[in-house]
């Protein structure tokens, strides 16, 4: 999915609750209230007013537990704007506060290149088998980013498609051209969606992608290894 709305437990009640990312509004939560219900709980949990955008922009979103601690903390992709959302679940399950720069997830673009985020569907899986989730996530149009100067150069564009590795104190480290995920100018355009597994539950990566009207299939470079050693020793 490119965008849309995304399912976790961020009270850690057992009952899944439901998050709505807004191009032109903030977004809402709905807490399930475990009697066949959902309750809207955007503003207890996030502290903003509603008519103000606080959160710009939100297209894909994802759910999970970046900290272990019971409660999952929210992703938000976005579009047209000049950074993601990452919301970092505080207060025993109750509160959501921004931590979007101190976590490292902000997914900025070159600030020289005046360029947008176009965000898509991310999703996380332990690559590292350290027991904390890492974090991918995907660009619309990597190549919009690049100037024809930039492309007859060769520069690396600044996408939002990154690979974000868990450092295990609440903090990710951009680990995109390590793991060799870093997309090239002869990259697909259009890359739409994402999937990290480990079918072969080898401890590697494959690494899935679809394009426009082309089926899901698997990257060539799938089955990088990010964790061997010693390239990750101090990391990992
Ligand atoms: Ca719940
Ligand atoms: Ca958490
Ligand atoms: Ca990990």
């Amino acid at each position: 999915m490119t965008g849309g709305a995304c399912v976790g437990d961020p009270n850690n009640d057992r009952y899944p609750d439901i998050f709505f990312p807004s191009i032109h509004k903030n977004g809402k939560l709905y807490i399930n209230d475990q009697n066949g219900a959902f309750l809207d709980k955007s503003t207890e949990y996030f502290g903003y007013d509603m008519n103000k955008n606080k959160v710009n922009r939100g297209n894909a979103c994802m759910f999970f537990d970046m900290n272990n601690d019971g409660y999952d903390d929210l992703y938000i992709s976005t579009v047209g704007h000049k950074r993601f959302y990452f919301f970092k679940n505080v207060a025993n399950g109750t509160k959501y506060e921004d931590a979007s720069f101190t976590a490292g997830l902000e997914n900025k673009k070159n600030d020289a290149s005046q360029a947008m985020t176009a965000g898509f569907s991310m999703d996380t899986a332990d690559v590292d088998n350290d027991g904390y989730l890492d974090v991918v996530t995907t660009e619309w149009l990597p190549l919009l980013n690049l100037s024809p100067r930039d492309i007859q150069f060769g520069k690396a564009p600044p996408t939002n498609s990154r690979f974000f590795l868990n450092l295990r104190n609440e903090t990710f480290l951009d680990f995109t051209a390590k793991a060799n995920l870093e997309p090239s100018l002869h990259a697909p355009k259009d890359l739409y969606f994402e999937k990290m597994c480990d079918e072969l539950n080898k401890k590697d990566l494959q690494y899935l992608m679809s394009k426009i009207n082309e089926p899901y299939k698997k990257s060539e470079s799938s089955g990088v290894t990010l964790c061997s050693k010693p390239a990750c020793t101090t990391l990992c």
